[in-house]
């Protein structure tokens, strides 16, 4: 497949950025630019991340991307990917989303990792993760594809800063080495109705091995290490739910309490 020229992967850049700011849906880029795969997919997300830097934003941590395998059935793919997290994208526990805000929000359970030291590839391990955690914090992340029904290629959805909208995360922190993080339940209810349980080795088996698969691959694409001080959220754990005006959306954590959203 043909490569994209440097014009061509900022206009997929921008067309991304833009509609997230106008909050509005846009085709897949893919029809325009069928080259566009997922290498293509991470360059044009590098391109993004200048245009929201420029913009004045800054990037306070990462997203990890169908690393569960109820992701994976979900949105019909076997590869995880990444994107940015800005300060910008921050919900405060206790303050509602505004669902005019996007254009049709998700919200997903995911446990998040703040970051000590940093993590430097090509050879991190998930021992060498939970040494360099500063806490684990229970969280709620809010997906917001820029595409026409939620619908993509790979190519699209890392360009696309794989749907990133929103975070929650709890105040409530935890050493990670005193948790079972691999069989540790959740359990995800919107209005008082379940929607999901998992353990959190859905996601990779643990979800510091995902996070240290992503230090890796994030430095053999960058260079660059995840800093200290910098959080990764590893990634869904149960399905995605649509939300609504009205819904109040609950994640309860074995050991680690509640994280909840309301939608206004
Ligand atoms: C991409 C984002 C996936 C997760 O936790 O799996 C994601 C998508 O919209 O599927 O955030
Ligand atoms: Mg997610």
């Amino acid at each position: 497949m043909e490569q994209l020229t440097l014009e061509q992967r900022m206009d997929c850049a921008r067309r991304s950025w833009q509609a997230e700011q106008d909050r509005r849906e846009i085709e897949m880029l893919t029809l325009t630019y069928p080259g566009l795969d997922r290498e293509e997919g991470y360059a044009v997300q590098e391109l993004r991340n200048q245009l929201v830097e420029q913009a004045g934003h800054r990037v306070v941590g990462y997203k990890l991307g169908s690393t569960s395998l109820r992701k994976r059935q979900q949105m019909g793919t076997t590869a995880s990917s990444y994107g940015r997290l800005y300060e910008y994208m921050a919900i405060p526990p206790g303050q509602p989303l505004e669902l005019d805000r996007f254009i049709h929000p998700k919200v997903e359970p995911e446990i998040t990792f703040v970051l000590g030291r940093d993590l430097c590839g090509p050879n991190v391990t998930a021992a060498q993760v939970m040494a360099a955690a500063e806490c684990v914090v229970c969280s709620l992340e809010v997906i917001d594809s820029r595409y026409v029904n939620f619908k993509f290629t790979g190519g699209d959805v890392v360009s696309d800063n794989i749907s990133g909208g929103a975070y929650v995360l709890s105040g409530q922190k935890y050493d990670p080495k005193e948790l079972d993080l691999e069989l540790l339940g959740v359990r995800l209810a919107v209005n008082g109705v379940d929607q999901g349980y998992a353990a959190c080795c859905e996601v990779l088996g643990h979800p510091a091995r995902a996070l240290a698969e992503f230090a890796n691959i994030f430095f053999r694409r960058t260079g660059q290490p995840i800093r200290a001080g910098q959080f990764v959220m590893t990634g869904g754990i149960t399905q995605s739910i649509t939300l609504s005006r009205g819904d109040h959306v609950s994640a309860r954590f074995a050991h680690m309490g509640e994280v909840t959203l309301d939608v206004i």
